[in-house]
């Protein structure tokens, strides 16, 4: 018995002609490799109070509680691989004519993976930003020798280089979401619980642009009601499955 045994022959069809897909992925595709999700039994946010941690007032209050946090998120990301839902996701460029993966992961997986460009709307954990000059620069020390850690230009903070509540996404890699959404003629939405904003509307935004959405998750979401399909299980499992009926 497989994941995709669930689906109809139409969707199938449209699976198998389709030639401009777009995937949004989320916390989920990574949770195989080892990267706890945010939500949930075992989700980060169990844990650790977001507002305490994810927003620009716990980061000017406190810088280095936030970074404390990024640091030890790091060091645990630093060693894990690829799991074969991304794997399937970064072949799946040369199998359609257009590929867009959007991801709210920061971890860098996709990557890792071999995605090129994946559009990575809430931005990147090795990544920091300079508070001062706004300077993005790729930082892979684990642990960090300092913290907080300081630009080296002008001794500034740096800031982790990711989306938090309350922040504006930037405006060309939002656009670059929503055009991959809009111009798709089927829409992959992997591993999100559909609870943030603006990501959780993309799927609708395909959908109302005429694509086929399935969602592949553990359980059922709020997006669930207007996908096409849902395949309930592994997303590294059930990415592979549908490469294979290509
Ligand atoms: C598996 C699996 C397996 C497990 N296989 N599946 C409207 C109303 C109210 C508030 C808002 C609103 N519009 C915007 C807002 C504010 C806010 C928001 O959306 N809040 C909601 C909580 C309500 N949005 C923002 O602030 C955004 N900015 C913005 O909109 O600016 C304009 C604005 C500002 C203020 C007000 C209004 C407008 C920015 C959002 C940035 C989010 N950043 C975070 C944290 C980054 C910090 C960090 O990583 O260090 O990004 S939040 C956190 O959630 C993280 C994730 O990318 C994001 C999404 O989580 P995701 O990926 O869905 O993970 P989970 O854990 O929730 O779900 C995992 C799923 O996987 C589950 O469903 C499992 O079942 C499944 N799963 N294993 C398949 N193996």
């Amino acid at each position: 018995m497989s994941v995709i045994d669930g689906l109809s022959d139409d969707i199938i069809e449209k699976i198998k002609s389709a030639k401009s897909v777009t995937a949004l992925t989320g916390a989920g595709v990574s949770a195989e490799s080892g990267v706890p999700t945010f939500r949930g039994d075992e989700g980060l946010w169990n844990n650790y109070r977001a507002e305490e941690l994810a927003t620009p007032e716990a980061f000017e209050r406190d810088p280095s509680l936030v970074w404390r946090w990024y640091d030890w998120r790091r060091t645990l990301l630093a060693p894990l691989k690829p799991n074969p839902g991304h794997e399937t996701l970064a072949r799946f460029e040369q199998r359609f004519d257009k590929m867009t993966l959007i991801t709210q992961n920061v971890d860098g997986l996709h990557r890792k993976a071999g995605s090129e460009e994946p559009v990575e709307i809430h931005g990147n954990i090795w990544h920091t930003q300079c508070i001062s000059e706004g300077t993005v620069r790729e930082n892979r020390e684990t642990p960090l020798k300092e913290i907080p850690p300081r630009c080296p230009d002008c001794q500034a903070l740096l800031r982790p280089h990711i989306v938090w509540f309350g922040e504006s996404l930037e405006p060309a890699i939002l656009n670059r979401a929503f055009e991959g959404a809009e111009k798709c003629d089927l829409f992959f939405v992997i591993g999100t619980s559909g609870m943030v904003q603006p990501a959780a509307s993309l799927a609708g935004v395909a959908k109302r642009g005429g694509a086929t959405v399935i969602e592949i998750n553990l359980e059922k979401t709020p997006l669930s009601y207007d996908v096409d399909a849902t395949l309930l299980g592994l997303s590294g499992e059930a990415l592979p499955e549908i490469e294979k009926i290509l």
